[in-house]
C-alpha cells in the first residue's frame, strides 16, 4: 500500500503548475532530458498536475542534478549502487543522482555493465517522493523500495496513482 511523508506534505493548489530544470553545470544531453520529461508525464497524466521544462534553473520548483559524493545538502552519495539518487519531500523540490552510477538511457544501448540502473526507473520513482509520496508495500508499484540492476519498472500500478489521486 502507499504511505506519505510525516504530515502528509503536497504541493498547494496555488502550485500545481510545476516548472522544473537541470543543474546547468551538468551540461545533460537532450537524451537525458527527454528521460525526465517521459519521467513526469507518467504522472501528470493521472493527475491535475502540470510539469513545464524551464531553463531558469534557480527559479524552477524542481530542480534536477547528478552529483558525486558531498553535494551540499548534507546526504552524501556513495558512489557505485547503494544509495542512487534521492529526492526532497513538497515543497523543496530537489532531485539528486548519484553521478558514479552507470545510467542506462535508452535500453537500445543497455549497457554491459551489470551494475547499471535505468535513469527513468529511478526519476519515476523519485519524482514520487518529490509529489509527496513515500514507499509502498507493493511489490509492483514504482514506490515500492527496492529495484534490482537492468531492470526497468516505469508504469505506474494501481497502487502509486491511487496514491498521487489520494494527494492531488
Ligand atoms: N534512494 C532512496 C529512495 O529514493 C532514498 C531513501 C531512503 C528515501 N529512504 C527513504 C527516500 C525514505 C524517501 C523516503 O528510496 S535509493 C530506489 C528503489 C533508490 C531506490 O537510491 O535507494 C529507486 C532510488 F526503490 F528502486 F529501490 C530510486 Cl527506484
Ligand atoms: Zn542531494
Ligand atoms: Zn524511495
Amino acid at each position: 500500500h502507499y504511505s506519505f511523508f510525516p504530515g502528509t506534505p503536497r504541493w498547494p493548489r496555488s502550485r500545481r503548475d510545476l516548472t522544473y530544470a537541470f543543474d546547468p553545470r551538468n551540461q545533460l544531453t537532450d537524451d537525458v532530458k527527454r528521460v525526465f520529461t517521459n519521467a513526469f508525464a507518467r504522472w501528470s497524466e493521472w493527475t491535475t498536475l502540470t510539469f513545464t521544462n524551464s531553463s531558469n534553473y534557480f527559479t524552477a520548483d524542481l530542480k534536477i542534478g547528478f552529483y558525486g559524493g558531498s553535494h551540499g545538502d548534507g546526504e552524501d552519495f556513495d558512489g557505485v549502487l547503494g544509495t542512487l539518487a534521492h529526492a526532497f519531500a513538497p515543497p523543496r523540490g530537489l532531485l539528486h543522482l548519484d553521478s558514479a552510477e552507470t545510467w542506462i538511457i535508452d535500453d537500445v544501448f543497455s549497457s554491459g555493465s551489470p551494475s547499471a540502473m535505468d535513469l527513468e526507473s529511478v526519476a519515476v520513482h523519485e519524482i514520487g517522493h518529490l509529489l509527496g509520496l513515500g514507499h509502498s508495500s507493493v511489490e509492483e508499484a514504482v514506490m515500492f523500495p527496492t529495484i534490482s540492476s537492468g531492470i526497468r519498472k516505469v508504469e505506474l500500478a494501481r497502487d502509486d496513482v491511487e496514491g498521487i489521486q489520494v494527494l492531488y
